[in-house]
């Protein structure tokens, strides 16, 4: 038997024991004017300026420093006392000209520990808060791991509103592009491997000055297509683990001419590709090259369905109906009968069946044969593999995604 234990916290902010609203949330697209990264941490906004703070939990405190002058100090206080790597909570924008804990300092839960420094932008006075891990006796660099989501940890988290769907692409809820490029596809005729946009924001449903500060992005997002083959449920994205927050920021997010992706003071609008994903947590820059590939559904329409959570659990689908038309594909493959090579469902959880009337082999991502044979069904597990005609010097070959 396992039995799991979940530990969870009070707020930051007082009272403690109230859900707090949020002006940014972990993973959430940002650009100040520099270059986008993802937010790593959860911004928890104050309504009047020096704010006391508190600790969440009893530790020692392993760095007080400064990112950028005055507004970027920061407390990182460790769970307990080590050289080795330990775990902290990290609490940011700490005003350095009042009372303050220090490096070394122990602390309780539930302890005074600073006071907010006074924003620049009037109103968005805030904790930047997060689940950081570092090692060594002083941490003096700031260079730390960000790991968790503290709304994984934090508890009350009463977040009351489901998540949002706007249109993506003119009066479209989604919109389509060629795999990884800005050539937007009609619904109407896709083919080819397509990346699917979602546009989406989610709010805690508690007000703040300035309403496009409400504006956050889902904590999960799913995608799946129904129609004559299915594409069964995949993980696009959860924002809940660590975040390598200056990586992959194209692969989640949409940003172009059409799909404008936005996060500053002023606009925040949130385009998700929600088909950039192996189907695993891990955000890698790996995951742009997938998309929905449609040679392999048969022409006709089909549901395009994505859902979005937010980390109180509440959840929104929305879907569109599109078109498959691989009119090109289909020629050739009339032409070359003895080339057949369908494979279906894919992506798929494990089982697919291989219409072909040659022998195939089954490569794995890191080349070897995982599976050969005639036409029919395999099990494989998850991962990318490539389904290739055997002794073939054409190169007919398909992309196979196996999900968990
Ligand atoms: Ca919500
Ligand atoms: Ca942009
Ligand atoms: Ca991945
Ligand atoms: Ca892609």
């Amino acid at each position: 038997m396992i039995v799991l234990f979940i530990v969870t916290t009070g707020w930051p902010l007082a009272p403690v024991d109230v859900t707090q609203p949020l002006g940014n949330n972990w993973g959430e697209y940002q650009n100040y004017g520099g270059s986008p990264y993802l937010h790593p941490g959860v911004d928890v906004m104050a309504d009047t300026v020096h704010r006391p703070v508190y600790a969440v939990q009893s530790g020692v405190v392993k760095a007080w420093l400064t990112i950028s002058g005055d507004y970027h100090w920061r407390l990182a206080i460790a769970d307990y006392e080590t050289n080795d790597s330990v775990e902290a909570w990290l609490y940011a924008h700490i005003d350095p000209y009042q009372f303050h804990k220090n490096i070394g300092d122990t602390v309780a839960e539930g302890e005074l520990i600073g006071y907010l420094v006074w924003w620049p932008v009037a109103g968005f006075d805030h904790l930047h808060f997060a689940r950081i891990k570092d090692e060594g006796s002083v941490w003096q660099y700031g260079d730390w791991a960000f790991i968790k989501n503290p709304l994984t940890i934090i508890a009350p988290y009463d977040d009351t509103t489901k998540p949002i769907f706007e249109n993506s692409y003119n009066n479209d809820k989604f919109a389509f592009c060629q795999n990884n490029t800005s050539n937007y596809l009609p619904s109407q005729s896709l083919h080819g491997s397509v990346d699917i946009i979602a546009k989406i924001f989610d709010d805690t449903g508690l007000p703040l000055s300035n309403p496009v500060w409400e504006r956050l992005i889902p904590y999960k997002i799913e995608y799946e297509i129904h129609g004559a083959e299915n594409a069964p449920v995949s993980l696009s994205f959860i924002f809940h683990g660590i975040l390598e927050h200056t990586n992959n920021v194209d692969v989640i997010y949409k940003d172009d001419g059409v799909c404008n992706t936005e996060g500053d003071y002023g606009s925040r609008e949130y385009y998700f590709i929600v088909t950039n994903t192996d189907g695993d947590s891990l955000i890698e820059s790996t995951d742009a090259a997938h998309a929905w590939e449609t040679d392999d559904f048969p022409d006709g329409d089909y549901y395009v369905i994505v859902t979005a959570f937010d980390a109180a659990g509440n959840s929104q689908r929305d879907s569109m109906l599109v078109t498959v038309a691989n009119v090109g594909v289909q020629e050739h493959e009339a032409q070359t009968e003895s080339y057949w090579l369908i494979v279906s469902p894919n992506p798929s959880s494990g089982l697919i069946a291989i219409e072909t009337e040659r022998m195939v082999k089954i490569i794995d991502a890191s080349g070897r044969v995982a599976a050969s044979g005639s036409g029919g069904s395999y099990v494989l597990a998850p991962g990318v593999y490539f389904v290739v005609l055997e002794g073939d010097d054409s190169l007919i070959s398909r992309k196979i995604v196996v999900v968990r």
